[in-house]
């Protein structure tokens, strides 16, 4: 499938997903919302083994088009955007059961920032930043921004990011621990890039285990979290992948994963 808004490449078993509305900064429109979603479920295919989404031209994603929601026939249902967009992709994106990098180019405002914190890496530019934009149009934080940033920075720092919807540079995101790394702007896709081959090239369904653990540790408790360790340590124990990488460590030699 050819997209309008996005750009879709593959190599080595990552899947490469483009935000591509620089003229807007990527924000979404009700296309772009589908389009990601679909090349989400796409990305599901077992010959991808690693995500990388990212946004073409000087911006991440400046959240949802603000054109787009001014209806002359009166207000339009945000909830329903909500539910239809920015939810599901939320969704889409934490039930892959592989990894998802998040290259962050440059600003990511609103839900572009939200969808940024709900992947599994976040690499940014050094010169880009993340705005909680909502409150600044009298909305407030969707796309899982008050479920993910409280358990990422805790709740004192989620208030003021939320609040005062200030800017926050990539690297002090990264000193307070809501991102993986910040790096210099023109190292941002090479390091992207490397890590999600990186992540391509290791136990795909371990990771994808480790990912639905990762999932239930944020509402579960204890009792629920071990028992189900324990079974994913069962699966986890029969695939491909566990007995190529035992007979590695005894043979002392690299682990070659299939992914299965
Ligand atoms: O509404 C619902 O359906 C509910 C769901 C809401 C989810 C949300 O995401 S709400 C939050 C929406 N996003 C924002 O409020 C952010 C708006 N954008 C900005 O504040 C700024 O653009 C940035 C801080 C992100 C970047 O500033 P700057 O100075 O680098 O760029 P700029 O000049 O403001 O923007 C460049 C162009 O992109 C400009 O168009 P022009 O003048 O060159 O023709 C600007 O209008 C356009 N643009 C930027 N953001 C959006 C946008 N156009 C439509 N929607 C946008 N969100």
């Amino acid at each position: 499938m050819t997209y309008q808004h996005l750009l879709w490449t593959e190599d080595a078993g990552v899947a490469e997903i483009t935000l591509n509305r620089p003229e807007v900064l990527n924000s979404f429109n009700e296309l772009m919302g589908q389009e990601l979603l679909d090349a989400l479920g796409r990305a599901a295919d077992p010959s991808i083994r690693a995500v990388l989404l990212t946004g073409a031209g000087r911006a991440f994603c400046a959240g949802q088009d603000l054109a787009e929601t001014q209806s002359p026939d009166g207000p339009v249902d945000f909830a329903e955007i909500v539910r239809l967009k920015y939810t599901p992709i939320v969704q889409a994106v934490r039930q892959l059961q592989k990894p998802v990098v998040c290259a962050v180019n440059g600003v990511a405002a609103g839900a572009g920032a939200n969808l940024a914190f709900c992947c599994d890496f976040v690499v940014a530019a050094e010169t880009a930043s993340f705005i909680q934009a909502f409150a600044k149009i009298g909305l407030v934080p969707d796309t899982g921004g008050t479920f993910f940033l409280p358990r990422l920075v805790g709740l004192a720092r989620s208030t003021e990011l939320m609040m005062l919807a200030d800017k926050l540079p990539a690297p002090k995101a990264q000193e307070i621990g809501l991102i993986y790394k910040a790096v210099p702007a023109d190292q941002v896709m090479h390091t992207s890039r490397a890590l999600a081959r990186q992540l391509a090239s290791q136990p795909t369904r371990a990771f994808g285990m480790i990912k639905q653990l990762l999932n239930a540790s944020l509402t579960s408790d204890l009792a629920t979290q071990l028992e189900l360790e324990a079974e994913l340590q069962g699966a986890a124990g029969r695939t491909a992948d566990h007995a190529e990488g035992v007979a590695a460590f005894l043979a002392k030699r690299a682990p070659e994963f299939s992914g299965q």
